[in-house]
């Protein structure tokens, strides 16, 4: 209260806003973390206490939204405010893809530095790095310090796709330019050992693909050589990636900062440092969880430490829906038990049902956001842009960040509804409106055999009533053929980008 007030007084003398009053913004960006993940979302086999105290302190959404059921495009949504689906070659991409992100473009993270923030990225990139012929052992430019970012430390794909090595804004840490890196997805590099000649070498197995160059005695997707002093330590991953987060964060404590750190947990190979294992009956996948929730405790120390939870909107969401084996042999099938990643939902990573996309999503603002809500609006990630631009004081042009709605006041817990409509990426579009989702028709296989993942393909449209049946297990579309016809049409005005707010 006190804190408003003498902001407001400052306002009503004239003065500038001191640089303090800026909310800093984090947003803690977890891979792979599916609705049923968290104890605050009803998991009972893993306990998360770092996030459920978030969520205690906050706002937990129920029906929070990334973009799409993969990660790339989902990145790619939230940091343009754009709908990846509009943009061709925004898919998963190889660990040795170029920029997708265009530097003339304002980011969400360009917008914050426009409103004087000093923004950071620690952790998974997945949007591609360079521009032509990309040579891991120069400068590599252009990336996230040409699209908004005042610093970078980044794994510049996934953790199973090479390079197996952190950069460090524009270059590839400890490397030995005796030792250069050598990166190709075709071909194998020479004589070096891969998991499919040399299964032998291996700690972890993979189940399906995943049998390229060998890292620290796990096969990754990609072929590498070189680079050996540079090379990651799998099971040091995390504590690397929160102390980078918590250095960022003491080194902008005085002015305003945004965080955006994308942690390497949950995504394959799931390698928990050993003092998680055993945390969960669940194998790697469970103790994974346990190690995400550990990050977010190192977050929530270091703010408090340095004073600056108050003042500090701290949000955790995830980039798709979650996955059991997604392609290593470490135990997630077996000894999953009754732990329901998705929760009450059908699908998941990949899958055009709800829990594609629909995710765990916290947000908590001690000075401003009442603590303990559990809101039910429709939000999407892709809101984030436009949300915080009104929220700093910037004014979009048009054409920036066009599929981003202002959602701050239901992110902020003030407002019980969010969207209209939203859009749903998987292998196929989806909307939801009202209590309905329309899955767009989509013929293919039912199933990712490997995963076990259902894609929630069909040769017809289907229709959903989320609400009363969040499960979709009632396909409506037959008995609604005008709630059809109207949502088609519908859909089809997003596609154009002429649908109603
Ligand atoms: C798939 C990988 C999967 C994972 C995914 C991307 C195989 C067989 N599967 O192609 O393991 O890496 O891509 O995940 O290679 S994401 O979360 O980054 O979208
Ligand atoms: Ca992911």
């Amino acid at each position: 209260m006190f804190r408003r007030e003498f902001f407001a007084n400052f306002a009503a003398a004239g003065l500038a806003r001191p640089a303090a009053a800026k909310p800093n913004v984090v947003l803690i960006y977890a891979d792979d973390i599916g609705y049923g993940d968290l104890s605050c979302y009803g998991a009972k086999a893993v306990k998360t206490p770092n996030l459920d105290r978030i969520a205690q302190r906050g706002v937990r959404f129920t029906d929070a939204h990334s973009s799409s059921a993969t990660c790339t495009p989902s990145r790619f949504s939230m940091l343009t405010g754009e709908y990846a689906w509009r943009r061709a070659g925004t898919s998963v991409l190889p660990g040795d893809a170029r920029l997708i992100l265009d530097p003339a473009r304002l980011t969400w993270p360009a917008m914050m530095k426009r409103a004087g923030y000093r923004t950071g990225v620690v952790g998974k990139w997945h949007l591609g790095l360079g521009a032509g012929e990309l040579d891991w052992n120069r400068e590599i430019k252009p990336g996230p310090l040409e699209v908004g970012f005042d610093s970078a430390f980044l794994m510049p794909a996934t953790g199973d796709r090479v390079p197996c090595v952190y950069v460090k804004d524009r270059y590839v840490v400890g490397l030995d330019p005796r030792d250069p890196i050598r990166v190709d997805y075709r071909k194998p590099i020479g004589e070096e050992p891969t998991g499919k000649k040399n299964p032998e070498l291996l700690r972890m197995k993979p189940s399906f693909g995943h049998d390229m160059a060998i890292v620290n005695g796990v096969s990754r997707i990609g072929y590498m050589t070189g680079g050996k002093s540079a090379l990651w330590d799998d099971e040091k991953m995390a504590a690397r990636f929160a102390a980078e987060a918590g250095r960022f964060i003491e080194e902008s404590r005085t002015e305003p900062f945004f965080l955006y750190f994308a942690t390497h947990d949950i995504h394959v190979p799931r390698l928990p440092n050993k003092r998680f294992t055993g945390k969960t009956a669940m194998g790697p996948r469970g103790d994974a969880i346990v190690e995400l929730d550990w990050t977010v405790g190192e977050i929530l120390k270091k703010l408090d430490r340095l004073r600056l939870t108050d003042n500090t909107i701290l949000m955790f969401s995830s980039d798709n829906g979650p996955v059991i084996d997604d392609g290593y042999r470490d135990d997630a099938v077996a000894k999953l038990g009754s732990h329901r990643p998705s929760g009450p939902l059908r699908g998941g990573k990949y899958s055009n049902f709800e829990a594609g996309t629909r995710v765990p999503l916290l947000l908590s603002w001690p000075a401003r956001v009442k603590p303990g809500r559990v809101s039910d609006a429709l939000v999407g990630q892709v809101d984030f842009f436009r949300s915080f631009s009104r929220l700093a004081g910037v004014d979009l042009k048009a054409g920036e960040a066009p599929d981003s709605q202002d959602m701050m006041p239901a992110l902020l817990g003030e407002q019980p509804t969010g969207r209209k409509w939203l859009v749903e990426h998987a292998r196929a579009l989806s909307l939801r409106t009202g209590p309905y989702k329309l899955i767009e028709a989509n013929p293919g296989p039912k199933l990712i055999v490997n995963s076990n993942t259902e894609l929630g393909s069909a040769t017809l449209p289907q229709l959903y009533d989320v609400s009363s049946d969040p499960g979709e297990t009632q396909d409506l579309a037959a008995q609604m053929p005008a709630k059809v016809k109207e949502m088609t049409a519908l859909l089809g005005q997003v596609k154009n980008g002429a649908a109603p707010l």
